[in-house]
């Protein structure tokens, strides 16, 4: 099958998800097009299945917002045209789902059908897309789109809830590559980060308000009272210059690390023994189940797909947004004794192998045979 993959280019969930499957697509022989305005950050390789086309906005000064889902659906259109591509794929329904549609109208209008999946990821329908400003563009696309998939039952719920939706939803977990963490990397530098007897916790996210890294501060602050431990924190974002400044007014800067954007986190991840994610929202918590494939225990919020992904006591533990405290109690009962922190990384990673890429990704080609068929 030859398939475009509309993304969000960047750091970020949604966009890593939309690599990995096109990357895994490719592998299974389809031929897969991403389409956006800038190679994707996980993106490394092009090869004769795996192609990039940068969508290119002019820059008019009449323009106070350049019209980029306008960009986006005129080369969806010549790409469709020229490659004679099967389906489009569309990553975050803001404006991906609009500008697919649109393109696909285009299409039509020139005799050419072509069926438009979208996958909602999450704050597309939980935080911007539920703007009233968005709304009633968002409902649409998502009404008009062939397949919709939803990468948690969370998510498809908080869908038919916000949203007055009369297409079916499918749930499509998020996945990763097992295999691949498995073999890939040997020479875990972890003396570089702490001495042997600190605990590492490690937090990866794009520091904006709804991860709530304030509370990582807080839990960590707490974790640190009581056992040696340092925290590494990769990503940037908004959240930051607070972070830093909570970490400051605690005494705690030094046990700190600010590590930036990396697309290495496998390295990170192999020498730490725990990850915080105490998001407010979040559909499904892909930085968790990285964390678990990589053996590192969660220690994560209940909200939204989180409780999906990461189960209860087994590969590490859930509370209420907010509830540091426990948070931090919970952190303790699995740093403290090497036994119980061995038997939580065992079972994290037994957990993440249920998200594997050879289980998940046929269920995106079943998707689309579904989508074909409708046209
Ligand atoms: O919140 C993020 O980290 C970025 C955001 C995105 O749109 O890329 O992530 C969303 O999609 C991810 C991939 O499906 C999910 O794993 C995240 O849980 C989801 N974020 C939220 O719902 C807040």
């Amino acid at each position: 099958m030859k398939i475009a993959i509309v993304c969000y280019p960047t750091f970020g969930g949604s966009g890593v998800v939309a690599t990995e499957l096109g990357l895994a697509l490719a592998e299974r022989g389809h031929e897969v097009h991403f389409i956006t305005y800038k190679q994707p950050v996980r993106l490394e390789l092009l090869s004769t299945n795996i192609h990039f086309h940068e969508v290119t906005v002019p820059d008019y000064p009449l323009f106070h917002y350049q019209p980029y889902e306008l960009a986006l659906s005129s080369k969806l259109v010549d790409m469709v045209k020229l490659h004679k591509i099967d389906l489009l794929h569309v990553h975050y329904a803001i404006p991906h789902a609009y500008a697919g549609y649109m393109a696909k109208k285009m299409l039509q209008a020139e005799g050419i059908s072509i069926p438009m999946v979208t996958t909602l990821h999450g704050t597309d329908i939980t935080l911007v897309g539920n703007h009233p400003h968005y709304k009633p563009a968002v409902t649409f696309s998502i009404n008009k789109s062939d397949v919709v998939t939803s990468v948690s039952e969370s998510l498809k719920e908080d869908t038919l809830r916000l949203f007055n939706v009369s297409n079916g939803i499918e749930v499509v977990p998020n996945f990763i590559d097992t295999s691949k963490i498995n073999t890939a990397f040997t020479d875990c530098q972890r003396d570089l980060m702490a001495t042997e007897e600190e605990r590492i916790v490690a937090h990866i996210s794009n520091l904006r308000p709804v991860k709530r890294i304030t509370d990582v501060i807080e839990i960590f602050d707490r974790i640190q009272k009581e056992i040696p431990a340092k925290l590494l924190i990769v990503g940037e974002g908004p959240e930051h210059e607070p972070a830093l400044q909570l970490a400051k007014d605690k005494g705690i800067a030094k046990k700190v690390v600010f590590l930036g954007n990396s697309n290495e986190i496998d390295k990170i991840l192999c020498f730490s023994d725990l990850f915080l994610l105490p998001s407010e929202k979040e559909s499904f918590g892909l930085a968790a189940l990285e964390a678990m494939v990589n053996a590192v225990p969660v220690i994560s919020s209940n909200t939204g797909g989180l409780p999906e992904v990461n189960e209860d006591g087994v590969s590490g533990f859930l509370s209420d947004v907010g509830n540091v405290d426990e948070m931090a109690k919970n952190a303790l009962s699995i740093l403290r004794d090497p036994e119980v922190l061995q038997q939580f990384k065992n079972q994290a990673k037994e957990v993440s192998q249920k998200f594997d890429t050879q289980a998940i990704v046929p269920m995106y080609e079943a998707v689309y045979k579904k989508a074909l068929k409708k046209i």
